[in-house]
């Protein structure tokens, strides 16, 4: 039965155990962050709820037997002290998830994030470099063993995953002891297997995993909906098959199933069925679009399509800022009820919307943004449905996508325009009353319009979403003996902006007298403005409206002012806002310089590093 699977393969493929994951999840995730908040919860029993639904449930709950997704009147049913709390405001979950896959960022670059409570390291380098070193305790397993041991592989993975079990225990210790989570973690040499691994002891455990014990735990699964991407349709075709267990999937012939799924996903079916995964730790980055989405029994009324659309807009906006992005497009999606079919039935619309709505004051919106947004959002609302005839939706989603960084890196040009860029804080929007949003799944996808089940990615079963994360600031952990270097981290390596910047810089040399604005390069020019733009400094300053209308003031010949040390014809052909900000720069400076006269340090007139006054200077 495997010749029909093999001759395609490389028998290694996605088997081999060159590599060492560590997968964590961390215990009763929401509950877990909720007894944090609250101390005194922890000995309790204790739900998180949304809508009707407990999403979790602390330990000494699930002692009561109340499960996780359970309605809350079965667990009230079960454990009449349960204690609930309203889960539907994810910050708190979001600000210790992020903190959770920072902190496992010092082990290693790369970390996957899966969900909110989940992450996967490749620790294959960091396991090296232990090895390399003195290290006495590589034949030493941190946690339990799962399985058979007594037959040993000898490419060398039993010292590797070893070694791995014990950076996993310190992973945890870490995350335990600096932000007081609790966390499983699964020890294996592909991720399909770390993360199958990590479950079987629960709670605050750990599990490794040898190639010995491999078929073991494939065959333990419960059924094919265990593995990942696996969702009701392809266990629906599968079932069609006569396969509902591992074990038939293993047995099955490939022809049928790819009759059925298709090749890629037939093939990688199988190679699942066996433990086999190539899927690599993917560092997580910033989603392809941000959204929130909201289900309901009935919306039959446009006013309250356009209500959930207000308030679902309104926490969207925090997620947005939270994420410090520009986003290029809106997509709305209704799902609308369909009592002839078992499945629901989403359709989505998008349009494109101006960056301008998102340029001014950081942490904050122009007044008429929102308007302009939902103006938009029932726009496409119209495009869906047909609001003549009568409608029932049970599902409405607005979400963010096509999304542009704001150029505010440190090569970008507008680090010469900005010195501070503030941080955009989610503190801005908390006086946004979150009255009447009710159980909103958030989604946050890399794949926008995919569903789960039709790719066989990690999908998160969780519905809980992946979130951006900033670069890694701290150097690698020194978990075992010996300082180890990590390797560069995204912040480190060159980016087109350094290049962009330098070359502007290059091309100066010393601070030159003449920059004719018009003959930068489009690239340089562009940056520039949209630095200008995108400035909200700045744009203050210059009073820029959401529709971006120029202070006139300047330009007026009569009011001409140039800066005493620039030259009046490169000033001229400036554009204005970079004649308003050297303006400004110039009589701060004079302030400073007022201030200092007597301080030898200071030059008066001279431009500080990196400031644009550099670029049109004259020499005087
Ligand atoms: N979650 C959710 N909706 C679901 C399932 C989960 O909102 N249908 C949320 C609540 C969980 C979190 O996602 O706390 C993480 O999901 P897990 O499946 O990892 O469950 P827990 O972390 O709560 O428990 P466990 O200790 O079993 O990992
Ligand atoms: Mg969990
Ligand atoms: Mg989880």
């Amino acid at each position: 039965m495997e010749d029909d699977f093999d001759h395609t393969l490389d028998s290694n493929y996605g088997s081999s155990h060159d590599k060492v994951i560590v997968h964590l999840d961390a215990d009763c995730f929401y509950a877990q962050v909720e007894m944090l908040k609250n101390p005194e919860l922890r000995t309790l029993p204790l739900g998180v709820q949304q809508k009707n639904l407990l999403v979790t449930c602390n330990y000494v709950a699930r002692q009561c037997g109340v499960k996780k997704c359970m309605l809350v009147s079965d667990a009230k049913r079960l454990c009449p002290s349960l204690i609930l709390v309203k889960g539907e405001d994810l910050y708190d979950y979001r600000q210790m998830s992020t903190k959770m896959t920072l902190l496992l960022q010092k082990f290693s670059p790369l970390v996957e994030k899966l969900g909110l409570d989940e992450n996967f390291v490749d620790v294959t380098q960091l396991v090296a470099e232990t090895l390399k070193s003195d290290f006495a305790g590589g034949r030493n397993v941190e946690g339990h063993v799962y399985g058979d041991t007594t037959s040993m592989c000898d490419c060398g993975c039993y010292e590797r995953l070893c070694v791995g079990s014990q950076i996993a225990s310190e992973m945890r210790k870490q995350l335990k002891e600096e932000l007081g989570v609790t966390c499983c973690a699964g020890v294996a040499y592909n991720k399909l297997l770390a993360k199958l691994v990590c479950s079987t002891h629960k709670p605050n455990q750990q599990t490794t995993l040898f190639p010995a014990g491999v078929s073991a735990l494939m065959l333990n699964l419960n059924n094919v909906r265990s593995l990942p991407g696996i969702g009701h349709r392809t266990s629906e075709i599968l079932q069609s098959l006569g396969i509902s267990s591992i074990e038939q999937l293993q047995n099955i012939n490939l022809e049928p199933l790819e009759q059925a799924l298709g090749r890629t996903m037939a093939e990688r079916l199988k190679k699942l069925s066996v433990g086999a995964d190539d899927m690599v730790v993917k560092p997580s980055g910033k989603p392809q679009s941000i959204g929130l989405e909201d289900g309901f029994r009935k919306i039959t009324l446009e006013s309250e399509v356009k209500d959930k659309c207000e308030v679902l807009l309104q926490r969207l906006m925090i997620l947005l800022v939270e994420d410090g992005r520009i986003p290029g497009a809106i997509r709305v999606t209704v799902r609308k009820y369909d009592n002839s079919s078992r499945y629901s039935h989403r359709e989505s619309r998008q349009c494109n919307i101006p960056s301008s709505l998102f340029l001014p004051k950081v942490g904050t919106l122009p007044s008429n943004a929102h308007d302009k947004l939902l103006t938009s959002i029932m726009k496409l609302f119209h495009k869906i449905i047909d609001i003549s005839k009568p409608f029932h939706l049970t599902l409405l989603g607005v979400a963010f996508t096509k999304f542009h960084e704001r150029n505010t890196g440190k090569g970008s040009i507008t680090s010469f325009l900005v010195k501070d860029i503030s941080v955009q804080s989610v503190m801005n929007f908390q006086n946004i009353s979150l009255h009447g949003v009710e159980a909103m799944e958030c989604s946050s996808s890399k794949n926008a319009g995919k569903q789960s089940g039709s790719t066989l990615n990690y999908a998160d079963k969780s519905g809980s979403e992946s979130e951006p994360e900033p670069s890694p600031k701290k150097t690698r952990a020194d978990f075992c003996r010996g300082s180890r270097k990590r390797s560069l981290t995204e912040s480190d390596k060159d980016s087109p902006n350094k290049h962009r910047s330098s070359e502007l810089r290059l091309s100066t040399g010393e601070p030159i007298n003449e920059v004719d604005f018009s003959k930068l390069s489009d690239g340089i020019q562009e940056e520039l403005m949209e630095s200008c733009m995108s400035l909200p400094s700045l744009t203050d300053k210059l009073g820029i409206s959401d529709n971006s209308s120029p202070n006139t003031s300047m330009s007026s010949e009569d009011n001409f002012q140039c800066p005493s040390n620039v030259d009046p014809t490169v000033f001229r052909e400036l554009p204005q806002e970079l004649q308003l900000e050297l303006m400004e720069s110039w009589q701060t400076k004079d302030r400073e310089t007022l201030k200092v006269a007597n301080s030898s340090k200071c030059l008066p007139g001279k431009p500080k590093q990196n400031s644009i006054l550099k670029y049109v200077i004259s020499k005087k």
